[in-house]
């Protein structure tokens, strides 16, 4: 006759105790998700507490916009600086960049992951330029914005 104490092989005084102090685990992860979360939340409140001094200081974020045109159009996807971070291109923007719009420094890359040798180009620039030149038009495959 089966005990009805033991649920697969487990006492039932053991599955309680599992089973408080899995709650005690998730309460501790919870807490520190939340502590987190405050963390977070004050230091976005410290930021938007920080006055701007004007307008440009709003717009000043370093980024990056990659056009599949040359002159600034038509499709593009945005970067935001982020200190070089690697960044492969969407499928749809693959071998087709050809200007790019910017305040900062960024890179192109013509294979992924920034990977780069002796004789594959890559182009390295800091601002707007309306043409990436015949060297890298439509050969970005990976980019960074610093
Ligand atoms: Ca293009």
């Amino acid at each position: 006759m089966r005990d009805d104490t033991v649920e697969a092989g487990i006492p039932s005084r053991l599955l309680s105790t599992r089973s408080f102090l899995s709650d005690e685990i998730e309460e501790k992860d919870m807490s520190s998700r939340a502590k987190g979360i405050a963390a977070f939340a004050a230091a976005v409140a410290a930021v938007a507490l920080t006055p701007a001094t004007s307008a440009q200081a709003a717009t000043s974020a370093p980024y990056a916009e990659f056009f599949d045109n040359a002159n600034y159009c038509c499709s593009s996807i945005y970067d935001p600086g982020d200190g070089g971070r690697c960044y492969n291109l969407p499928t749809y923007f693959v071998n087709t960049i050809s200007s790019v719009r910017s305040n900062t420094r960024w890179i192109l890359y013509s294979r992924a992951n920034c990977w780069t040798d002796s004789g594959v180009p890559t182009l390295d620039y800091t601002g707007s330029l309306s043409y990436v030149g015949d060297q890298m038009n439509d050969k970005t495959v990976s980019v960074k914005v610093f």
